[in-house]
């Protein structure tokens, strides 16, 4: 019997979904309890509706279910946080307070807060961007974030709670189509092959990002939870790499599988925050730290996501 209970935030959203089914292998369904404000359209009980703004239902659920550990995902992302930029600052930053101020006053002995490219901006070296460098993110998104990992290195030498944090790339599945970010096209545009539609692509064709499939994401995110405390070396975010590849790319991957498959570019706002971000990151940190490796580049993953979707 697992002595550890579970609740993840956010746990509809494209990690949240795999995140809960997985933990739920390792600490037992009943112990994993998922919280969203929308209802899930697909079985993901134990469930209960959380908005993450509302402190004493998180206390409540955290009291009633008994919960040792929190996986932080509820979020708002980049392209939809510029539409409302003060109530994603709410959502990204004051509830995340809120959350570690909750977690350290009810035992929480392990809390995930994922982190993002995002935090990078006009100002961070693009390619190969080491692990602390300048950033000076251009969205409300990055801003929230790269304040929240300030919050989170605080709380964790001030109040030893034990956060642990890591700097997604561009997440690539085939369990949900993701909604509110920048690199969503990369999700999209196989759904697009798959039916045989032409993909109209929201960024323009040498817009290079850094990526990684899912399972690969899902992984890390155990890994590091798991990892020994004494080897980790870094309480804001780490830096977390996989693959980087532009929409061109990708498109001439997908066409090996589908050669009658065609693209257009209609590059639109999420062009500008695509510029301010990274190319490439460099997350030797991580791989020293908690011997973190990837295993899906370009080809295997399109691979994957095409016998996948089929
Ligand atoms: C987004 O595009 O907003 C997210 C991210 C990179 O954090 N996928």
């Amino acid at each position: 019997m697992s002595k550890e209970r579970i609740l993840i935030t956010g746990s509809n959203g494209q990690l949240g979904r795999v995140l809960a089914t997985e933990l739920r292998k390792k600490y037992g369904k009943a112990n994993v309890l998922a919280t969203d404000i929308r209802k899930p359209d697909f079985d993901n009980s134990p469930f209960e509706f959380l908005d993450i703004t509302n402190k004493g239902r998180v206390i409540e659920l955290i009291q009633d279910y008994k919960i040792t550990q929190i996986y932080h995902l509820a979020a708002m992302l980049s392209a939809n946080g510029e539409w409302d930029p003060k109530k994603t600052w709410d959502v990204n930053l004051n509830a995340l307070l809120k959350l570690l101020s909750v977690s350290s006053d009810n035992g929480i002995n392990r809390f995930f807060f994922p982190s993002t490219i995002a935090v990078f901006g006009k100002t961070t070296p693009q390619t190969a961007t080491a692990q602390d460098v300048p950033m000076m993110p251009e969205t409300v998104y990055g801003m929230s974030k790269v304040t929240g990992e300030l919050w989170c290195n605080y709380f964790s030498k001030r109040y030893s709670l034990d956060i642990r944090s890591v700097r997604y790339p561009g997440i690539i599945g085939y369990q949900s189509i993701p909604e509110g970010g920048t690199t969503d096209y990369a999700v999209e545009i196989f759904h697009a092959a798959i039916k045989g539609e032409t993909y109209d692509c929201f960024l323009a064709e040498d817009t290079r990002l850094p990526m990684m499939y899912i399972h690969d994401a899902i992984r890390a995110t155990i890994e590091i939870m798991a990892a020994d405390e004494k080897n980790l070396t870094v309480r804001t975010s780490y830096n977390l790499a996989a693959m980087s590849f532009s929409p061109k790319e990708i498109y001439e991957e997908i066409r090996k599988h589908y050669p009658d498959f065609k693209i257009k570019y209609s590059p639109d706002f999420r062009q500008k925050i695509a510029e301010s971000w990274s190319e490439s990151i460099d997350d030797s940190v991580a791989r020293a730290d908690w011997n973190w490796q990837h295993e899906y580049d370009l080809e295997k993953m399109v691979k994957d996501m095409i016998e996948k979707l089929k």
